[in-house]
C-alpha cells in the first residue's frame, strides 16, 4: 500500500474520524462503524494529506471545473481547484428564494467538463443528484472521486450510470491497515464487513422482471417477443422498392422483433403494400414500426398518422415522436384510436451535431414517464457504453430505450451518422438495437441479421 494512504488511515483514525462500535444511521440500521470526515478542516495537515492523494488521482485527468459536493467536500475542492488551477462552482443545497435563484455557484460555461470531489460514496444516492444538477445546467461530469468508498460496490453503481469513480480510500483498504496495526480486533473487521455486503444493493432487473412492471400492452407484446425470439434486433428497412423490401424482410424475419420503416422512402408503396407487410409480420411475429418522427401540433400529426396516402395509424404498431411540440403531440396522435399503437420519443439522436441538449432529453424523459399509456420508451443514443448508461439510468425501468447507429463495421456515413457497436449499444443498456445498413448492404442480411441479433442478445441481462 502507498505509504501516503497508510499515514492518513492511521491519522483519520487518530483524530475519530473513523470509528467503531455500534452507531444508528439514518436509514435506522445500526453500523458496526462510522466514518465523519467532516472535522477533517480543523486538521491542516490532514487537509493536505487528503488534497495531495486527489492530486494524485486526478493528475492525468483532464477537466475544466472542479467541485465539492457540500459542505465537507468543498474546501477540499478548494484547495484542488488553488493547486491544479482549475475554477472551482458548486451546487447550492436549495436554490435561493430570492435574487438570482441560481443553483450553480460560480463561472462557468455549458459544455464543460467538471470533475466531482466528495467525501465518502455509500448509496452513490448525493452523487447523482450533484452529477443531474450539473448536468441539468449543461455540463460535462464523467469523474467522480471520493475519498473513502464504503459502499460494496460503489464504482459499479456509479458505472452502471455512466460515471467513473476513484476513491483515494477503500473500506477494505482502511480495515486491513488498522487490523495490521491493531487497532480494531478480527471481530470487528468481521462485522463491518458482514454488515456491508448485507447492505450491497439490489442488483439491476432482468427485461423479463421489467416486463412484470409494464403497463403498456404494445411494450409488453414487444417485450415478450423478444424473450420468445432471443432476439432484441429492429432493422431499418430503409429501401425504395417494395420487391427488394420484401425480398430481406423474408430472409431476416426469423431474427428480428420488428421491422422498422420510413414508408416516404418508397418509390412504389401501395395498398399491397401494406397487406403484404401486415400478413408476412402476421406470420413471422414482427412488429411494425414506422420511423415517421412525427413534430407538428396534435391536430395536424392526427391527420398526418391516420390519414394521406399511407394511413400509418392503420398498419403501425409503433411510431417515432418528436417530443419538440409539446406533450399535446401525443393527444393528438394517440386519442380516440381504434387499435392500440404506442410511441418511442427521440430522447438523443445519432446525428453528429444534432442541436438535442442534456435539458431537452430531461424533459422528454419526463413526458414519456407521464404518458406510458401511449409511450412504450425511448429513441436514444450514446457514442460509447457509459453515455448511453447515463441515459438508460435517468429511465423508469419499465420504459424501453431503443438504439438507432449501431453498426459493427461502419464509423460513420459520411453524412453525419454516428455508429457505435451492438454489444456497446446493449451493454450500455439499449434494450434494442436498430440497425439498417450494417444489414440490408451487407453481402448476405440473413447472416447478418443472425450476427447482429446473437452478438445483442448475449450482452442483454
Ligand atoms: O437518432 C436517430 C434516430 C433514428 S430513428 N438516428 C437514426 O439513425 N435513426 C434511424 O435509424 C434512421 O432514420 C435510420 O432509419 C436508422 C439507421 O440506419 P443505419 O443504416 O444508419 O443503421
Amino acid at each position: 500500500m502507498n505509504p501516503k494512504k497508510e499515514q492518513l488511515i492511521l491519522d483519520l483514525h487518530r483524530i475519530g474520524a473513523i470509528k467503531f462500535g455500534e452507531f444508528k444511521l439514518k436509514s435506522g440500521l445500526t453500523s458496526p462503524f462510522y466514518i465523519d470526515l467532516r472535522g477533517v478542516v480543523s486538521y491542516p495537515d490532514i487537509m493536505t494529506q487528503i488534497t495531495d492523494l486527489l492530486l494524485q488521482v486526478l493528475e492525468d485527468k483532464s477537466f475544466d471545473l472542479v467541485t465539492g459536493i457540500p459542505y465537507t467536500a468543498l474546501p477540499m475542492a478548494a484547495i484542488v481547484s488553488v493547486k491544479r488551477n482549475k475554477p472551482l462552482i458548486y451546487m447550492r443545497k436549495e436554490a435561493k428564494s430570492y435574487g438570482t435563484k441560481k443553483l450553480i455557484e460560480g463561472n462557468f460555461t455549458a459544455g464543460q467538463t467538471c470533475v466531482v470531489i466528495d467525501d465518502l460514496i455509500s448509496t452513490g444516492e448525493s452523487k447523482f443528484e450533484t452529477a443531474a444538477g450539473l448536468e441539468a445546467g449543461g455540463l460535462k461530469i464523467s469523474d467522480i472521486v471520493t475519498v473513502v468508498d464504503r459502499s460494496p460496490n460503489g464504482a459499479e453503481l456509479l458505472r452502471q450510470k455512466g460515471y467513473t469513480l476513484t476513491a483515494i480510500l477503500h473500506i477494505d483498504e482502511i480495515l486491513s491497515v488498522l487490523t495490521a496495526h491493531q487497532w480494531i480486533r478480527d471481530n470487528q473487521r468481521l462485522a463491518v464487513q458482514t454488515f456491508i455486503q448485507a447492505t450491497r444493493n439490489v442488483p439491476v432487473k432482468t427485461l423479463a422482471e421489467r416486463r412484470q412492471l409494464m403497463t403498456n400492452p404494445l411494450s409488453r407484446k414487444l417485450v415478450d417477443l423478444m424473450i420468445q425470439k432471443e432476439s432484441n434486433l429492429i432493422l431499418s428497412l430503409d429501401v425504395e422498392t417494395s420487391d427488394e423490401f420484401f425480398h430481406i424482410l423474408e430472409q431476416t424475419a426469423d431474427q428480428i422483433v420488428m421491422v422498422k420503416t420510413h414508408v416516404d422512402i418508397l418509390q412504389d408503396f401501395s395498398e399491397d403494400f401494406v397487406k403484404k407487410l401486415t400478413d408476412l409480420c402476421g406470420e413471422s411475429q414482427v412488429l411494425i414500426f414506422e420511423d415517421r418522427k412525427f413534430a407538428d401540433i396534435g391536430s395536424t400529426v392526427r391527420k398526418q398518422f391516420r390519414s394521406g396516402i399511407y394511413k400509418i395509424a392503420d398498419w403501425a404498431d409503433f411510431v417515432t415522436v418528436h417530443a419538440i411540440a409539446g406533450e399535446a403531440i401525443l393527444d393528438g396522435l394517440f386519442g380516440d384510436l381504434e387499435s392500440p399503437r404506442s410511441g418511442f420519443l427521440l430522447a438523443k439522436m445519432s446525428a453528429a451535431g444534432n442541436l438535442i441538449s442534456e435539458n431537452y432529453t430531461r424533459q422528454v424523459l419526463e413526458i414519456g414517464k407521464n404518458r406510458r399509456e401511449v409511450v412504450s420508451g425511448f429513441i436514444g443514443f450514446g457514442e460509447n457504453e457509459t453515455e448511453i448508461r447515463k441515459l438508460k439510468t435517468k429511465m423508469a425501468d419499465d420504459l424501453l430505450l431503443l438504439m438507432p447507429g449501431v453498426n459493427l463495421q461502419a464509423k460513420g456515413d459520411g453524412l453525419g451518422q454516428r455508429y457505435v457497436t451492438a454489444a456497446a449499444a446493449v451493454k450500455g443498456g439499449a434494450d434494442g438495437i436498430i440497425v439498417g445498413r450494417g444489414i440490408i448492404q451487407a453481402e448476405n442480411p440473413a447472416t447478418a441479421a443472425k450476427q447482429y441479433r446473437e452478438v445483442a442478445w448475449q450482452n442483454m441481462t
